[in-house]
């Protein structure tokens, strides 16, 4: 019976640590950038969005993007796709179904031209809430 406490190791898991490192990181390059408004192209700061970061759920769920503007879905988590469509129906203004991946893939989804919504969901999880949408504006 004594076996079962054995171990004076706390159990932490590699995730922890890492999700632990990066969170440093960042806050480590927080402190000394300096804006520079002198660049005439900036780049499209925002327009990604965490796939499975988290658990069941896109990070940002809701996200504004100009119109024919890209957006990068990225996944943070294996197991999960991107369908664009509304109640767990493929459909919409641009046709999308990455298929499922892991983690470290990124798909790259060009915005309509038109104003309007792009919604998302993750196939394997939409029953759970697993769903987004892009605002896409002029
Ligand atoms: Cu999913």
């Amino acid at each position: 019976m004594q076996s079962r406490f054995n171990n004076p190791v706390p159990a932490i898991s590699p995730r922890v640590w890492l999700l632990a490192s990066t969170a440093l990181l960042l806050l480590s390059c927080g402190g000394g950038g300096s804006s520079s408004s002198t660049s005439s192209n900036p780049p499209p700061a925002g327009n990604v969005i965490s796939v499975g970061s988290g658990g069941f759920l896109f990070s940002p769920a809701n996200l504004t993007a100009k119109v024919g503007s890209k957006v990068t879905f990225s996944w943070a988590a294996g197991g999960h796709s991107v369908v664009v469509g509304t109640a767990c129906t493929p459909g919409g203004p641009i046709t999308l179904d990455t298929g499922i991946h892991s983690a470290g893939f990124s798909a790259d989804v060009t915005m309509p031209n038109v104003p309007g919504d792009v919604p998302f969901y993750c196939q394997p999880h939409c029953g759970l809430g697993m769903t987004g949408v892009i605002h896409v504006t002029q």
